[in-house]
């Protein structure tokens, strides 16, 4: 019994600690119907807009926390798609997972501007703590500025991309913004990665926002300092990833039927 609990009890502690919320996959990883205009049309992101991931909180009004962040891949490039829930006055911060190694808070700290702040600081006076194993290795934060994109890293980030299409606070006006697969590390046919969505001042004053909500959606908003609360734990994230291609899925049929046919040889 005693050896039982031993190994219940870590388990748990795991789980509480790192959620995967929601996948959304993409049935064509080779082709889009992704047009930057800032305009989600109909399935623009998969069938019926179906490759889209909600929120939760409502603390800075809901621009994030009843926002949706919708994504497709083509053969070349990730396209991504947010719509905000509420005018856009602060900054969306999506931090990606997509390979292996990366970044937390504790290991980055560019304070160059804004954006470079809220990307590798998030709430400005505590530990944001990452969902287990989640290891950040992009950034796109998205505000009335426009749209950026940095390669994480220990000393000052890399910029990558800007985007100055979409400007102002309009909610009516979905952010549209494209990065290359390769940059990211999301060549292969069934590629896939994790990330979760923070919104925050310029001055890394914090919301309760988050695509997917956080633990802490339904609480105050995280401010400049968890109020207090110690580490700020994004425990919660969510996958976008690719449906193997028919031709894909034959082709391992095939192998899978080759070796069959070897093994029934020997
Ligand atoms: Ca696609
Ligand atoms: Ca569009
Ligand atoms: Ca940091
Ligand atoms: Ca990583």
């Amino acid at each position: 019994m005693k050896s039982t609990l031993l190994i219940l009890v870590p388990l748990a502690a795991v789980s509480a600690r790192a959620q995967l919320i929601d996948t959304r996959l993409d049935t064509d990883g080779n082709s889009s119907a992704y047009v930057q205009d800032g305009v989600i049309g109909a399935n623009e992101y998969g069938a019926g807009n179906n490759q889209a991931f909600q929120g939760a909180g409502s603390g800075f009004g809901g621009t994030v926390g009843s926002g949706a962040l919708y994504m497709d891949f083509d053969a070349t490039n990730l396209n991504l798609g947010f719509q905000p829930g509420a005018d856009l006055n602060d900054n969306v911060v999506i931090l990606i997972d997509s390979k292996a190694g990366g970044f937390t808070d504790a290991t980055m700290d560019d304070q160059g501007d804004a954006g470079r702040n809220l990307s590798t600081n998030l709430t400005r006076d505590v530990d944001d703590l990452f969902a287990a194993g989640f290891e950040a290795d992009y950034s796109i934060v998205m505000g009335g500025f426009g749209i950026v994109a940095f390669e994480l890293a220990a000393g000052p980030i890399n910029f990558l991309k800007f985007d100055g299409q979409f400007t102002g606070n309009g909610a009516g006006l979905a952010r549209e913004f494209f990065m290359d697969r390769a940059t990211l590390g999301l060549t292969s046919p069934t590629a896939s990665f994790d990330f979760f969505v923070a919104y925050g001042s310029d001055s890394n004053f914090m919301s309760n926002e988050g695509i997917p909500g956080q633990a802490f959606a339904g609480g105050p908003n995280l401010g400049w300092d968890n109020n207090g609360g110690g580490a700020v734990n994004w425990s919660a994230y969510d996958r976008m990833g690719i449906v193997p291609e028919p031709a894909t899925i034959v082709a391992l049929g095939a192998g899978l039927a080759a070796l069959i046919a070897r093994r029934r040889r020997s």
